[in-house]
């Protein structure tokens, strides 16, 4: 079976997800970037080990990447899972890991990398809206793409209602690719692509606001 780490920075809600999801792997641990993460208690709770890496308590970027690596390494991952995860990482950090480093990111990437999607997808006044699971690389928000969601942006839409759409879908896609990655179906290969096997690319359209029905 394999072996999980989740790194969170707060609130948590997808890596409650993953540990609601009855993945076919063994959560070994759930590191925070900060001790006041609401998410720890919640694993604490459910038996999973937890740790905690403050980036307060170190002077610079790979000083606390190292850090995080020797903790991380301690549970013998085999896949390393970002879940609202909120430290940009290093290169060094991103290459220990080439592979078995996985982000969600609440955007359609490569559309909105980076921070505030929501209000800049309402800025911009988009139709569709969503997040992206991918591997990361370390260009922030530009790894391969395992799975997306997509969601309409309606015309009331708030910042908090359109926020909500889309992390309802997060923790649907997250698990299921977590699932691909532990069983084999998903690889990330050689030339940097995202190999689906035995899966159908079939799949529906989301069209917003919806064709007329004539
Ligand atoms: N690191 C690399 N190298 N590549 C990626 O794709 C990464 C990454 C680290 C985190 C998650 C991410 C996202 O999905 C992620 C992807 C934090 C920031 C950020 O600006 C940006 C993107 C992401 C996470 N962080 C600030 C920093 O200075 C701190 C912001 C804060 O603490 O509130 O690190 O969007
Ligand atoms: C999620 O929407 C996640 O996609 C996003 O932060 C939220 C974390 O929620 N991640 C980023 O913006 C990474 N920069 P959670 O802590 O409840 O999972």
């Amino acid at each position: 079976m394999k072996n999980i780490v989740i790194l969170i920075s707060g609130r948590g809600s997808n890596m409650q997800a993953l540990l609601a999801a009855s993945l076919n792997c063994n959560i070994a641990a759930v590191i925070s970037s900060r001790a006041d993460a609401a998410g720890l208690a919640f694993a604490q709770v459910r038996g999973v080990a937890t740790e905690v890496v403050s980036h307060k308590d170190y002077p610079d970027r790979e000083s606390f990447d190292a850090a995080l690596a020797e903790v991380i390494d301690g549970f013998l991952p085999d896949f390393v899972i970002l879940a609202g995860f909120m430290r940009i990482l290093t290169a060094d950090f991103v290459a220990h890991y080439q592979g078995r480093l996985i982000n969600i990111h609440p955007s359609l990437l490569p559309a909105y990398t980076g921070m505030h999607t929501h209000a800049r997808a309402l800025h911009d006044g988009v139709r569709i809206h969503g997040c992206t699971v991918h591997f990361v690389t370390p260009e922030l928000d530009h790894g391969p793409i395992i799975i997306q969601a997509a969601v309409p942006v309606l015309p009331d839409d708030t910042e908090h209602s359109l926020s909500a759409r889309v992390l309802f879908e997060e923790h649907r896609i997250y698990p299921q690719a977590i699932r691909w990655l532990c069983s084999g179906q998903v690889k990330l290969n050689t030339d940097g692509k995202v190999i689906h096997h035995g899966r159908s690319l079939a799949g529906m359209a989301l069209i917003s606001p919806a064709l007329e029905t004539t």
